[in-house]
């Protein structure tokens, strides 16, 4: 079975692409950058775009949103993840977290679009937010990022390892879950 995933981001493509071919599906890559408007959670920026999207593709599609929650920041940059990246970046989030707590948890949310209407799958990972920027692989909050349980960052994680528990493939799963059930 063949997957359309809209998405601008080479690296969410890879990710997900890679884990879907070790299930026996294939993804097709619709390279696109949509719009995405500002909300109070990431399920509804999900939702935004898939409904921004829905006439303007044909057939079955998904995408995803994510966002980093840090708990001592009540939750930012959570939705506000994009624009946080490119303005402050990581080097930002490291020096707001002087002193601070460093718990964090990423979120995934896939909306899908088919024959039977919407659907959201969602994907968490705990973790911390390390004490200086490491690793060289991954995007965004990568270099900062730690999973419970591990001691490197995503961005020392080859993408097997960073795929191995992240939140996006747990969103997936439960995607696939959906797809095998209703098959
Ligand atoms: P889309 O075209 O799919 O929307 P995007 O890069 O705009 O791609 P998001 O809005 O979902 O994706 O991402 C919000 C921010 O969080 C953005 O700065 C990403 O670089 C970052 N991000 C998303 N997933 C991440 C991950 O797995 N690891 C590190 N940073 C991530």
């Amino acid at each position: 079975m063949k997957l359309d995933f809209v998405t601008s981001n080479s690296h969410k493509y890879e990710e997900i692409s890679h884990y879907l071919q070790e299930k026996g599906y294939q993804c097709r890559w619709v390279r696109m950058k949509y719009e995405e408007i500002q909300a109070d959670t990431t399920e509804e920026v999900s939702m935004a775009s898939l409904n921004a999207l829905e006439n303007l593709i044909d057939g079955p599609f998904f995408l995803e949103d994510t966002g980093l929650y840090i708990k001592s920041l009540n939750g930012f940059p959570g939705p506000y993840s994009s624009y946080v990246m490119k303005s402050i970046g990581n080097e930002g989030i490291l020096k707001l977290l002087e002193g601070m707590p460093r718990d964090a948890t990423f979120i995934t949310v896939v909306s899908f679009r088919d024959q039977k209407g919407k659907h959201q799958f969602r994907g968490e990972c705990k973790g911390g937010i390390s004490m200086e920027m490491r690793g060289k692989s991954g995007f965004g909050y990568d270099p900062i990022f730690i999973p419970d349980g591990e001691k490197k960052t995503y961005a020392e994680m080859t993408l097997e390892e960073k795929n191995r528990n992240s939140h996006r493939i747990r969103a997936m799963e439960s995607f696939l879950s959906y797809l095998q059930e209703k098959s």
